[in-house]
């Protein structure tokens, strides 16, 4: 159907989701502020072809809209993507010889594949003739500190193991061949940059594929390579090809690709950055991307996020992620039933699991169990509850935590754990406390006085009242 940026682009526009805008905009803040209100309406992703100062089209609100997310995966709903990952979810759960098998034959016909020939080298640019100003990266909010690249794939390799791993970290343009590199320290970029502790190879891709887009996105754990993933997702292989300068592999179909290095030692002042937490985040002391060579195609399009207070394009991905990770949660925990990340927590403000409680204290064992998965470590909150209230309805959520908590014994509270740097209501930054609230119906062993009976109308008054509903004309 599609295997890159513009493929997707095409069929988006087939469908109505994508718009070209002609006027004339700015990449400082006027690009932003239309994205937000088209975001905010629920409208199409935005292709504007007339940036001022700039030949480079932006593509923006690629993902403001479930329905897109999962085009972009070649799928109409969660259950086509999780269905073709069902057989690697059978090893993990029951790890027959036959399910081994099956599972090896799903990797093997998905994993990445390497071509000679690929449309990002149409145009090579190295040394001097690298130009990072050319770039229509964007200013989203009036204080930042200059513009930012927003959508970078940023690939890199772990030093010892050899693994491939492509992260989402801003990049603040600092001159033409230097930009900032934001991965906090819990990133796997910076893990790889760490166990380096000399220059490590770096390689930026913008554009190629939207299901790598979304798999770099993805909260995955250390070692898993988001290219094999973004394959197993959208149910093909993603094409790669060698970076000129560096010994990575980038995305042959990617619109505009950096290759460079970060230096351990060297670091500069980043930010402010108006971040998906409604704040500015200040200015900090960050690593920097020294850009070598730039290869391109020749009429690339550049491919932008707009950050904001949620709900924001990061949350429609939030929302597909969940569901797509639920099933591979229950491989570890199997009692869980459901869980939100409700956009308004910003990630990993709060969580919401429902489960299905068996022994006492076994609710904060969720908890603890949640913490110590790495994609769960830096959540603050987690509100636990039974699998009779659903996660999404935070009103019966809320319900739960007034009439099924008693804080003394319900909270479970942890000092100095390491936080999302992003979190400014942290005492440091990166470590803070977490709670967990259980809100969850206490069994007999946990408590000397059970909740009273839940009121519930018979079924069979519910029924008639059914029947009878059209002629009562209410
Ligand atoms: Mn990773």
């Amino acid at each position: 159907m599609f295997d890159d940026l513009r493929g997707f682009i095409r069929v988006l526009e087939e469908r109505g989701m994508l718009r070209r805008v002609q006027a004339k905009v700015k990449v400082e803040l006027e690009i932003a502020e239309i994205v937000r209100r088209v975001f905010k309406a629920g409208g199409p992703a935005l292709l504007f072809e007339q940036v001022e100062g700039f030949d480079i089209p932006v593509l923006t609100n690629l993902f403001g809209t479930e329905e897109r997310v999962l085009l972009a995966l070649r799928a109409e709903k969660v259950e086509d993507v999780t269905s073709r990952m069902s057989d690697l979810l059978k090893v993990a759960r029951k790890p027959s010889l036959k399910a081994i098998f099956q599972a090896l034959r799903a990797v093997k016909a998905t994993r990445p594949k390497l071509v000679g020939n690929a449309p990002c080298k149409e145009v090579v640019l190295r040394g001097e003739k690298v130009k990072l100003s050319k770039l229509p990266a964007l200013k989203c909010w009036p204080k930042e500190a200059g513009r930012f690249i927003t959508l970078p794939l940023v690939f890199t390799k772990d030093p010892e193991e050899g693994t491939r791993n492509v992260g989402i970290y801003r990049m603040q343009i600092f001159d033409d061949t230097t930009t900032g590199m934001h991965w906090q320290i819990h990133k796997h970029g910076a893990l790889h940059l760490w166990k380096k502790k000399k220059p490590l190879e770096v390689a930026v891709a913008l554009g190629g594929d939207p299901a790598l887009i979304l798999a770099a996105s993805m909260p995955l754990p250390q070692g898993i390579d988001e290219v094999m993933v973004a394959g197993l997702l959208k149910g093909s292989p993603i094409k790669l090809v060698k970076c000129e300068t560096v010994d990575l592999e980038v995305p042959a179909g990617a619109e505009i690709v950096l290759e460079g290095y970060v230096d351990p030692t060297e670091t500069r002042l980043e930010g402010p950055f108006g971040d998906h937490t409604g704040y500015y985040s200040p200015p900090q002391p960050c690593h920097v991307f020294r850009v070598n060579c730039m290869t391109m195609r020749e009429e690339p399009i550049y491919p932008a996020w707009v950050e904001g207070k949620p709900p924001n394009e990061g949350a429609v991905l939030q929302r597909v992620f969940q569901r797509l990770t639920l099933p591979l949660l229950r491989t570890v925990l199997p009692e869980v039933v459901d869980i939100n990340f409700p956009p308004e927590a910003c990630f990993h403000g709060l969580c919401i699991v429902s489960m299905r409680k068996r022994y006492p204290g076994h609710a904060k064992r969720i908890m603890m169990g949640l913490w110590g998965l790495e994609s769960f470590s830096l959540v603050k909150v987690i509100v636990v509850v039974d699998e009779d209230v659903n996660v999404h309805d935070l009103g019966e959520v809320l319900w739960a935590i007034a009439t099924r908590v008693d804080p003394a014994r319900d909270m479970l509270v942890l000092k100095e754990t390491p936080l999302d740097a992003l979190d400014h209501s942290a005492p440091r930054i990166g470590l803070g406390s977490k709670v967990g609230i259980d809100a969850t119906k206490k069994l007999k062993e946990e408590v000397e006085r059970e909740l009273p009976e839940e009121l519930k109308m018979d079924e069979e008054i519910s029924r008639k009242v059914d029947t009878l509903w059209h002629s009562l004309n209410l």
